[in-house]
């Protein structure tokens, strides 16, 4: 089973409350106050785990709490903070608020964790609150309340390759034969109804990630086959291969229609670095069939011919992307951050910044001199 959509309800500890406690001791009857302050609630933390593929898990446990603080006691003693809850998700996860869809958090990086939600901070006891005027404070503050939420999780696959075609093409035979995934492979439509992920070799301890949905159709926008739902597997991918079965009624047309489908479900991946590869070359090849159609490759997924072609080819896009890109933003406070357009004259070199902290005193330096001597 596979599951990439899951909304769970969250909720991060309440805060303990502050103890009040005045302390009666042997030849000490009136001791001070002496209550400690609550332990702070546990938080909501996420955090990838490669060794999970899907949100399978989620299935059956939806709700997770994170411990409540404990209270403090008498003595000085603070509560104990209550225990985060940790929640593992796939690399890839999205997680969003389901009541708005906006989007929390983007977890990618293997090993990231993120705090989604803070627990209640912990209430204040009473030896907090003794001054000169007030030696006997009998009161304390309560505890924080945590917070709770419903968040959707959605996972959008991490892979570098996207298989996109019809039914049939030829997608899951593709990938078996270049790694070491097995899909289901026949020749009904279909065959493929969750996404398969594989790695593939392309250099010397280089490899990249292919991932084959389900095949595509005409009408998919509108829900026909299995519709669009599986595009969200292959909108991280770097690179898209189309792949179209030349021996197919009209080749040129389900191209047309991939194309056209993927521009409805967004037209950025439309625009995507992709690739054209035709399939099945050992049942027959374009020009027999006088085909007018542009293509980058033509491959025979079940014999094998031209696919350490493809493989080069899709390995040097992927250096080429490489070296153009950025690294990918850790966190998502950086992706939604509004660009600023970076005035290159007003920016000052760290080196100047210094001689220019030392340069001149802070204004405020000669009037705390001035004050303090009067005070003498
Ligand atoms: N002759 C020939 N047959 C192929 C080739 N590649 C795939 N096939 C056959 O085409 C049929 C469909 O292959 P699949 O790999 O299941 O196709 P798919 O694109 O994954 O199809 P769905 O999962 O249904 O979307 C199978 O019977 C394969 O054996 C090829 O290069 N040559
Ligand atoms: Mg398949």
């Amino acid at each position: 089973m596979f599951i990439d959509q899951v909304r769970i309800a969250v909720r991060s500890g309440n805060g303990g409350d502050g103890c009040v406690s005045l302390f009666h001791g042997k030849y000490q009857p009136k001791g001070g106050p002496d209550g400690g302050d609550g332990g702070r609630g546990g938080d909501v933390v996420f955090e990838v785990d490669t060794g999970r593929m899907n949100l399978l898990d989620f299935k059956w446990s939806r709700s997770f709490e994170a411990e409540d603080g404990r209270p403090g006691a008498s003595s000085l003693r603070k509560g104990r903070r209550g225990k985060d809850v940790l929640i593992r998700v796939p690399p890839g996860t999205q997680i969003r608020r389901a009541d708005n869809g906006e989007l929390l958090l983007d977890l990618v990086e293997p090993g990231q964790r993120e705090v989604l939600l803070n627990g209640g901070h912990g209430g204040k006891g009473n030896a907090r609150f003794k001054s000169p005027t007030q030696q006997t404070p009998r009161y304390a503050t309560p505890g924080g309340a945590g917070w709770d939420m419903e968040v959707d999780l959605e996972l959008k696959i991490l892979a570098d390759v996207g298989l996109v075609g019809f039914p049939n093409a030829g997608k899951s035979t593709l990938l078996a034969a270049l790694s070491a995934a097995r899909p289901k492979i026949a020749d009904y439509p279909f065959t493929t109804i969750v996404p398969n992920v594989g790695i593939v070799p392309y250099a010397e301890f280089k490899s990249f990630a292919m991932a084959d949905i389900p095949g595509l159709i005409e009408g998919a926008h509108e829900g026909r086959g299995l519709g669009h739902q599986f595009l969200r597997h292959v909108e991280r991918c770097r690179v898209l291969v189309y792949l179209v079965d030349v021996s197919a009624d009209d080749p040129v047309h389900q191209l047309e229609v991939l194309r056209f489908e993927l521009a409805r479900y967004s037209p950025e991946l439309a625009k995507r670095p992709a690739l054209i590869v035709l399939n099945k070359s050992d049942v027959t090849i374009p020009s027999k069939r006088k085909l007018k159609m542009d293509y980058d490759l033509l491959v025979s997924a079940a014999t094998g011919k031209h696919l350490k072609l493809l493989v080069r080819r899709i390995g040097e896009m992927l250096e080429e992307l490489r070296a153009r890109e950025l690294p990918r933003p850790r966190r998502l406070s950086s992706l939604i951050r509004p660009e600023v357009p970076v005035d290159e004259e007003e920016l000052i070199h760290p080196d100047e910044a210094k001689d220019e902290r030392w340069a001149t005193p802070p204004p405020d330096v000669d009037d705390s001199v001035r004050r303090r001597s009067k005070r003498r």
